[in-house]
């Protein structure tokens, strides 16, 4: 795939040093442990804070690729990646004493911003930028505020969040304010999934498939579930300047959205708003062309499709609504391969759809990212 163009990954997480530290503090779930031989552990769900199992194998281990910034930059050089935009990997800031939580995220966010800003000044091969994660535990007005302080920090192009909102889910009306913010400040959301789907969804032989089925359908339908529940809400008829960036392409969105588009065709009963008003006003396709963006990840040239007609038409704005990801450090290769397996086949899936064609290529390895998120890269 080597290229004169920029390759912008905007999927790439990580756990900065100081969130490192902040989970290492903790007993409860999200936590870090240390046992007495090994890596440091990751308890990341409730499920996985077993404690029929020993300490060290509790979890998920945490080695430096999840901290450490010379490492993002050699996975970036590995794969001739020229700019990332990290975010915080979940479950990003949702567990914070509300009392606390905006002043632990601000300095998060800040000192992610000023790691990335020191990055950019010494290098112009290998620029860094941020998505900062929002104090979503803390009262409404302090993450008002905080959304409106993101304009200080000057390498963060948008926020991460997961799909719980104030714990309630994304088509909460309390999260009005926080939508309204979002949108005046014309803030990127980019939204990721966490929590998956009851587990009792996969039937009492999931645990024979390990990881596979929380995560290649968990993961993309609690997506499609939250982004879903925000349109019918009529959240976009009401922010029209909000723009979200959808991990995983958008979950199954891209597949399903005709189907979404059907269903609310054929409801009778919307009851939303107390039952006064219509279903959403507008389209999800218009929402898909308008205030939908999709990572372009999800490893196969039919998904990748898809995820094209969506955004736009593949004759049309489809290009210039999809961005190249990778989801470092997660899914990192078995045998110690040089190049990533996960990183390749979305690679591959990129050249399959653009066949050829330079131009279109140029736009979802970075172009798109680097008009839509203002990135000098
Ligand atoms: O697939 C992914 O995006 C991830 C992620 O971000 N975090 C995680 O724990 N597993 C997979
Ligand atoms: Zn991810």
């Amino acid at each position: 795939m080597a290229g004169t163009h920029p390759i912008v990954d905007v999927h790439t997480h990580m756990y900065p040093p100081s969130y490192i530290s902040l989970l290492s503090s903790r007993k409860e779930v999200p936590y870090i442990h240390t046992p007495s031989s090994g890596d440091p552990r990751l308890i990341i769900l409730p499920s996985d804070d077993d404690a029929s199992k020993p300490p060290e194998q509790r979890g998920r281990p945490v080695d430096t690729s999840y901290s450490s910034f010379s490492e993002k930059l050699k996975f970036m050089s590995t794969h001739g990646i020229t700019c990332s935009v990290i975010s915080l990997a979940n479950p990003w800031l949702d567990f914070l004493d509300p009392s606390t939580a905006a002043k632990t995220a601000h300095q998060i966010n800040s000192d992610l911003d000023a790691a990335c800003q020191q990055q950019n000044a010494t290098s112009s091969a290998l620029k860094l930028y941020a998505f900062a994660s929002l104090p979503l535990s803390a009262p409404v007005p302090e993450i008002v505020s905080s959304i409106h302080s993101l304009a200080t920090l000057s390498h963060t192009k948008g926020v991460i969040i997961g799909t719980s909102g104030l714990g309630l889910g994304l088509d909460d009306p309390a999260l009005e304010p926080i939508y309204a913010a979002l949108a005046s400040t014309r803030t990127m959301v980019f939204l990721h999934p966490h929590y998956g789907l009851p587990a009792s969804s996969f039937g009492p032989t999931a645990a024979n498939y390990g990881h596979v089925l929380p995560l290649a359908l968990g993961f993309p339908l609690e997506t499609t579930i939250a982004i879903t529940r925000v349109y019918l809400s009529g959240v976009f008829d009401r922010h029209p300047d909000l723009s979200f960036l959808l991990a995983h392409s958008g979950g199954t969105l891209p597949f399903l959205a005709g189907r979404i588009e059907s269903c609310v065709a054929h409801e009778r009963e919307f009851t939303v708003n107390g039952g006064d008003k219509p279903g959403p006003r507008r389209s999800i396709w218009d929402v898909l062309k308008t205030n939908v963006y999709l990572d372009a990840v999800n490893y196969g040239e039919p998904g990748m499709k898809a995820a094209l007609a969506a955004a736009g038409g593949e004759d049309g704005q489809g290009w210039d609504r999809l961005m190249f990801g990778t989801d470092h450090p997660f899914f990192p290769p078995l045998a110690g391969e040089e190049k990533w397996l996960s990183v390749e086949s979305n690679l591959r899936a990129i050249e399959g759809v653009c066949a050829g064609d330079e131009a279109r290529k140029a736009k979802i390895l970075g172009g798109n990212a680097i008009r839509v998120l203002g990135l000098d890269a």
